[in-house]
């Protein structure tokens, strides 16, 4: 079994459920996590919906009170492990990465020397990647200096579809996360710290995706971009023992 976590914030307007009911009626041994961090929109009742159009393909998880991205995902991940799961993951619920890429990752996922598989917005001819300019750029600038903490030739730690050896996510999502946006950054971080960059460098796996659209609606402000760099000061700081 698979479950796969989809965090939400005031989603109500990006949330559609046609993708995820024909997706959970064409596969099996997978579910949905559906966190629900604090929304004050209808988030809750498009959720409500999903969940009564699939059974028990699909749960919700709901907070009271908002506690960002990175704690959601978490919660959602530690809520899955319990059961008999052999993978989780999390996908951004604006469905950027289109469903009809998890059956790639999951193939991939059947070597188990694989232990954390992700997309990558690599852009490029025979794929169909739209992301605006305004956030491809510094997103490229910002990889640059997350492969130069991690010291590994990662081309996209930040794209929102993960799936991860059940193994593997108990060591990982333990702990609470310094960085609410770029926590993916910490993942690699305490894989290179639990089994060392070379084999680090193996088990992790990444897939480029065959298409990823920009949404739009990002909760991701301009705002945020000043504080990146202090956020991935803090992360170095953090594991820098462990990364040198
Ligand atoms: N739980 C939780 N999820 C959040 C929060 N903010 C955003 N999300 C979710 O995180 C996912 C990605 O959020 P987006 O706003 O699409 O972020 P983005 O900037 O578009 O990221 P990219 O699509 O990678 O460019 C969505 O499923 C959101 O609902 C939050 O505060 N808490
Ligand atoms: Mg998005």
């Amino acid at each position: 079994m698979i479950t796969i976590v989809i965090p939400c914030f005031n989603e109500a307007h990006r949330l559609s459920y046609g993708p995820f009911v024909s997706f959970l009626d064409d596969v099996s041994d997978l579910c949905f996590l559906f966190v629900d961090d604090g929304s004050t929109d209808h988030t809750a009742e498009k959720l409500e919906k999903i969940s009564s159009l699939t059974g028990s393909k699909s749960s919700v998880l709901k907070f009271s009170e908002n506690q960002g991205k990175a704690e959601a995902v978490r919660q959602g991940i530690l809520r899955a492990l319990p059961k008999e799961v052999s993978h989780v993951g999390y996908w951004d619920g604006d469905l950027a990465t289109p469903l009809s890429e998890i059956p790639t990752f999951i193939n991939f996922s059947t070597d188990p020397a694989r232990k954390m598989i992700f997309g990558s917005r690599i852009q490029r001819l025979g794929a169909d990647i739209k992301r605006h300019w305004y956030r491809h750029y510094p997103g490229r600038i910002i990889a640059f200096w997350i492969n130069a903490i991690l010291k590994l030739p990662v081309h996209d730690t930040q794209c929102g579809a993960k799936l991860i050896d059940a193994n593997l996510a108990r060591q990982i999502f333990a702990e609470p996360f310094i960085s609410s946006w770029l926590f993916d950054v910490e993942l690699f971080a305490r894989i290179i710290a639990l089994y060392g960059r070379q084999q680090a460098s193996q088990m992790i796996y990444e897939i480029p995706l065959q298409r990823w659209t920009d949404v739009g609606d990002s909760k991701i402000s301009a705002g945020y971009l000043p504080k990146i760099p202090v956020e991935l000061s803090k992360i170095y700081w953090k594991y820098r023992k462990e990364l040198h």
